[in-house]
């Protein structure tokens, strides 16, 4: 099976976690930004991650393709039903952190820009929603605040240890991407949390490369 992925892509990695909590053999095939073919050959529309099947047959949408290896490689992992508090932290925090991440995923050192058109190919596309990335960089200094009171009140949420459910796929890959951001403190059990799921899905933080 062949997972086509962005290094940098917090959809991507749901799908990634998953394939390396429950060690399923994947090939990963990560597709140069710029690069708009290869989703449409696959499924007909644009967007990563697909899964692609031994038998050719390929899935697009990263919950489905969490579901669909959870179903197909016994034993399921999610039993319980999304954890409600963590899987709201998240979709508030998505939205609070994205002019922060975006900037700075786009000058970070990932395979699918690491040739100079793709970087640029990246920086346009995300132009295209978020305009100038060098001006949202000058914000960071009004845009950390509200983020760092998200990560502060996510402490108390992960004081215990809590079952995966589908909110860890939302979660993970939110506090993933926030580690490329300088300038952010995280608690002691975020830390806790974003070093276990690292070494279990084996899917690696970014922190290496904060800026
Ligand atoms: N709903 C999709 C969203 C995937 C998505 O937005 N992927 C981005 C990468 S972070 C993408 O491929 N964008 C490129 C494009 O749409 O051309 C999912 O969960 O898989």
């Amino acid at each position: 099976m062949k997972l086509y992925i962005y290094e940098h892509c917090p959809f991507c990695s749901r799908a990634r976690m998953m394939a390396g909590l429950k060690n399923i053999p994947l090939d990963l095939c990560v597709v140069m930004e710029g690069d708009s073919e290869t989703a449409l050959r696959l499924t007909g529309k644009k967007g990563l991650p697909i899964l692609q099947k031994d038998d050719g047959t390929c899935l697009p949408e990263s919950l489905d393709i969490v579901h669909d290896l959870d179903d197909t490689y016994p034993p399921r992992l999610l039993t319980s039903p999304a954890h409600e508090a963590l899987l709201a932290w998240s979709r508030q925090t998505w939205v609070l952190s994205l002019k922060l991440i975006v900037p700075r995923f786009t000058r970070g050192k990932f395979a699918e820009i690491a040739t100079d058109a793709a970087r640029q190919a990246f920086i346009a596309r995300e132009e295209q929603h978020f305009g100038s990335l060098d001006a949202l960089m000058a914000q960071t200094d009004t845009l950390l605040p509200p983020v760092q009171a998200q990560l502060d009140a996510l402490e108390p949420l992960l004081a215990s240890p809590h079952p995966l459910t589908e909110a860890d796929f939302h979660l993970y890959p939110v506090l993933r991407s926030l580690s490329i951001v300088k300038g952010l403190t995280f608690g002691p059990n975020a830390l806790n949390y974003m070093q276990d799921m690292a070494q279990k899905s084996g899917v690696p933080l970014l922190s290496d490369q904060a800026q």
